[in-house]
């Protein structure tokens, strides 16, 4: 008896059909969908002591989902040796002068490196080492950006239309949004006279 190797199926070497949760990414949008998939999003009400204009933050529409993110996580989030993988949907806008942004973070385990891959849309992905040196490296549709080990990362998106990047990064990582909250990235990517620029904090 032979079976058909289909999307939804896995065949074991006895070519028999075994379980298997079928999962996939669309090339446009990064979009995932299938079994164990979830969704976290973020609203403007969610992003209070992350942007530097508050009185403009509160000035918006609390309810304004500012980005969501994707997620497939087929282990536990303390398991050493496994990979998450997400996508994440950033809107364009603007806070006062600062581009609508991720919160941001160090990886718990500072060791804990990750992937980005941009899927559509324009962006900065904003990096600080733990000297409190910070860059940002340009985001367009194929981009790949390695964030190595004890590196905060953020993304702003510069464009008009939706910012979508897809992560891959070790599942025992977690994720340290305090010392960001607390002390901030030392630069902040701005919209000045027009240009994303990156401008250091006083
Ligand atoms: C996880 C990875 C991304 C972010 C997502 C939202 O390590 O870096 O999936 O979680 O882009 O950003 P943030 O800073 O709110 O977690
Ligand atoms: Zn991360």
């Amino acid at each position: 008896m032979s079976a058909t190797l289909t999307s939804h199926a896995v065949l074991n070497a006895e070519n028999s059909v075994i379980n298997y949760q079928a999962k996939s990414m669309e090339f446009t949008t990064g979009a995932l969908s299938g079994a164990g998939v979830n969704e976290v999003t973020q609203t403007i009400s969610q992003m209070s002591g992350i942007f530097r204009d508050e009185v403009a933050l509160r000035a918006l529409n609390q309810s304004t989902v500012i980005y969501r993110v994707q997620l497939l996580v087929p282990v536990p989030g303390d398991t050493e040796g496994g990979l998450f993988l997400g996508t994440t949907f950033l809107e364009p806008g603007l806070v006062g002068d600062e581009y609508f942004m991720t919160k941001g973070h160090f990886h718990s385990i500072r060791n804990r490196s990750e992937y980005y891959i941009t899927i559509s849309g324009a962006g900065g992905l904003v990096l600080m080492d733990e000297n409190r040196t910070t860059w940002v490296e340009p985001m367009s549709p194929g981009s790949i950006h390695y964030i190595p080990a004890c590196v905060a990362h953020r993304v702003a998106n510069i464009g008009n239309s939706v910012l979508s990047f897809i992560a891959c990064w070790p599942s025992d990582s977690g994720h340290d949004y305090a010392s960001i909250l607390g002390c901030g990235f030392s630069a902040r990517l701005r919209s000045i006279h027009g240009s994303p620029t990156l401008v250091s904090e006083q």
